[in-house]
């Protein structure tokens, strides 16, 4: 396969070449992408050197597929060229998850809708991916009807220069931030900005890409996404209302077989998903599986993944792999 990585230079970019060469994934010909400022710069792949090209460039290459990671506002522009051109694109921006002629795919869970018609297939947010994975087997079993879910958000989700501000404020040195307020020894109320409903977008982005990926309309879920002084990845407490009983035991015995998921859950060991042991590991992580006893047929989860992997590059990667299994590309 001829593979373009649309970003390459940036922080899901790297991961994204990082994994592709850790899957071994079958690449004939890597073709690394990024802004006019980062055209000639050189990559390293699998010990082989890159020079870095221009879109147009790219899009005249005609790769087989592209992995987009370069922001919406970039695909919006360009992953309709580099679809005419005949490459499939797989976009892990937000500019096409919830446009109704695309596919926002969690292999695991909806991989089956996508056809070799679908030339642009968007890659769910960092903070969905995760939650999803763990919900969709006891939607399946048990029908959810209200999620409520509260996100503790790596800062590798807003790029290196997020990374660079959290170690200005370590250094005690002055520089660009990232965020309004320092992020060390804080957590701040607002990932991405907000939207007319008082929610931020990453809040919205957990209600409408969930409600997709499921295929259900009908499961409210409401969010608060805050940003923690963390790298590894994203925690998220969810709080989960399903419209059948359940057995503690059968909802850990049904995530234990979950494709993807990896159950950490024993408080006699102090055994549970802490994102500092979740940083650069493929799976989603679920522990303090618990009954809510103010509630009936309510269930409380502890969920952690590495945003950048299965939140980002991995899941994207994994979309790549299913196209070629299933012959779509
Ligand atoms: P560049 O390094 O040339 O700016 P991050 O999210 O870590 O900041 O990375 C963003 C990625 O998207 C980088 O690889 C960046 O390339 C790329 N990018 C940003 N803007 C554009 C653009 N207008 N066209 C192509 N690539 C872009
Ligand atoms: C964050 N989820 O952690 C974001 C990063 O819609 O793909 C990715 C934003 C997106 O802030």
């Amino acid at each position: 396969m001829r593979i373009a990585v649309v970003g390459a230079t940036g922080m899901v970019g790297e991961v994204m070449l990082k994994v592709l060469a850790e899957r071994n994934f079958p690449v004939t010909e890597l073709i690394p992408v990024a802004s006019e400022r980062s055209v000639g710069k050189e990559i390293e792949y699998k010990g082989k050197k890159y020079k870095v090209v221009g879109m147009q460039t790219a899009v005249d290459m005609k790769a087989d597929i592209a992995l987009f990671s370069a922001g919406g506002d970039t695909s919006l522009e360009w992953a309709p060229k580099f679809a005419a051109a005949g490459t499939t694109v797989i976009d892990n921006s937000s500019a096409w998850r919830m446009d109704p002629t695309k596919k926002l795919i969690v292999p695991e869970i909806n991989a089956t809708e996508l056809t070799a018609a679908d030339k642009i297939i968007a890659n769910p947010n960092c903070s969905t991916i995760q939650m999803v994975l763990v919900l969709a087997p006891l939607h399946k079993k048990y029908n959810i009807k209200r999620v409520i879910v509260s996100t503790y958000q790596s800062i590798t989700g807003t790029g290196v220069k997020a990374v660079q501000q959290l170690e200005n404020e370590y250094a005690g040195v002055q520089g660009d931030m990232a965020y309004k307020y320092p992020i060390h020894r804080n957590a701040i109320p607002q990932c991405d900005s907000f939207e007319e409903n008082g929610y931020t977008k990453e809040e919205m982005k957990l209600v409408r890409e969930t409600k997709k990926i499921l295929s259900d309309n009908t499961i409210a879920v409401t969010a608060t996404a805050v940003r923690v002084p963390i790298v590894g990845g994203h925690s998220e407490a969810v709080n989960v209302e399903f419209s059948n009983d359940f057995d503690v035991n059968e909802v850990r015995n049904i995530l234990h077989h979950t494709d993807g998921v990896v159950v950490q859950d024993n408080n006699d060991t102090y055994t549970y998903p802490m994102p500092m042991y979740a940083q650069g590991k493929d799976d989603v992580f679920v522990g303090r599986i618990r009954r809510d006893e103010s509630q009936e047929n309510t269930l409380n989860m502890w969920i952690v993944a590495d945003n950048l992997r299965k939140g980002a590059a991995t899941n994207t990667i994994q979309i790549a792999e299913y196209l070629i299994a299933a012959k779509l590309v």
